[in-house]
């Protein structure tokens, strides 16, 4: 089963890991470099059947990055909370005042100018994918930044159409000058394309994994952006193939851990998606459908912020 790469993995970490305290002081266990790959014909999706995955909150994620938008009200009105932590984090810190996470994210979605003043997670990935800042001479011997930047999945579609064969089909989250704004600088940071024999493969480079919480959101993201891309580029999916940079497991993670490793996978959930929308940008989360997928139990860890 091709999950059995994701639980050979996690278990590789957690007996052979190296031991360290990481940015969050929670502590992890981490590998670095590491593959998996995935083979996406017929609809099959890397979502995991050892715990449910909740696909619609990661479509939903996903969708959001496509917009451009790095606010996390447009997520937390639809009722995900997967990224509401970190704005809470800075608020708690800046304010001194205790309000839940419940509240807080109430409070973003009812009143928009709280949102623009604590919700906003800085230049992150939809900034990064869709309007990259560009800087041209002023004619004054200084530069200005150019009104649009760069919409590098508007232009990643054109090269897979009208250029299959190039080897530069990459979306870059990593821009390193702003970095220092980001409420986390980019974690599945680069993308990149490839087409052969009418089939459209992907790669994903991920600089730090939490492979119990992170990954099997971005493993479905990966696979996801293949599949637009490849309905949008009238392309099969092909292969969606892995890379970890600091793979690691939180050490707060032992009891998912212990479960996930003593359950076996089940099962091929396949995603369908209805209809062919005008662009890549014009998906919405009706558009997705999962069949076949009957997960064990969800399985609950705790974030590290
Ligand atoms: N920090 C850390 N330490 N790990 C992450 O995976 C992570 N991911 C981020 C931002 N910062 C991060 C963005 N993506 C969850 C999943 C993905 C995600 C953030 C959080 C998560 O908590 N998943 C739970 C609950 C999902 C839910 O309640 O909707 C899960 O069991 O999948
Ligand atoms: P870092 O910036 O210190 O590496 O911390 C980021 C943490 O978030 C790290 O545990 C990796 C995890 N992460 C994922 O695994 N996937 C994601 O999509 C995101 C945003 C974060």
């Amino acid at each position: 089963h091709p999950e059995q790469q994701y639980l050979d993995l996690m278990r590789r970490i957690w007996e052979e890991g190296d031991e360290r305290v990481d940015r969050t002081g929670v502590g992890t266990r981490s590998v670095f470099g590491a593959q998996l790959r995935f083979d996406l014909a017929d609809g099959a999706m890397p979502l995991l059947t050892t715990k449910r995955v909740y696909w619609k909150t990661a479509t939903r994620e996903f969708l959001w990055f496509l917009t451009g938008r790095t606010n996390i009200r447009e997520l937390c009105a639809q009722g995900v909370e997967i990224w509401t932590d970190w704005p809470l984090d800075r608020y708690r810190r800046e304010t001194g005042e205790d309000i839940s996470r419940k509240d807080f994210s109430a409070r973003i979605v009812a009143d928009e100018e709280f949102a623009l003043r604590w919700g906003d997670l800085g230049p992150v990935y939809g900034k990064q994918w869709t309007d990259w800042p560009v800087y041209e001479p002023a004619g004054n011997g200084l530069f200005a930044q150019r009104e649009r930047g760069v919409n590098q999945v508007a232009d990643v579609v054109e090269s897979i159409r009208n250029n299959p064969g190039s080897r530069r089909h990459i979306v870059e989250g990593w821009n390193v000058a702003e970095l220092d704004q980001m409420a986390l600088p980019p974690c599945h940071k680069t993308y990149q394309f490839h087409v052969a024999d009418g089939k459209l493969s992907g790669l994903l480079y991920q600089r730090s994994c939490d492979v119990a919480l992170g990954l099997p959101f971005n493993l479905w993201g990966g696979a996801l952006f293949i599949r637009m891309l490849a309905q949008q580029c009238d392309l099969e999916p092909g292969e969606l193939v892995w890379m970890g940079g600091d793979t690691h497991l939180y050490l707060n993670h032992a009891e998912l851990v212990a479960a996930q490793l003593s359950r076996v996978p089940d099962g091929s959930p396949k995603l369908e998606i209805a209809r062919r929308p005008e662009s890549i940008f014009d998906y919405r989360i009706e558009d997705f459908e999962v069949t076949g997928y009957a997960p064990q139990a969800h399985i609950a860890a705790p974030v590290a912020v």
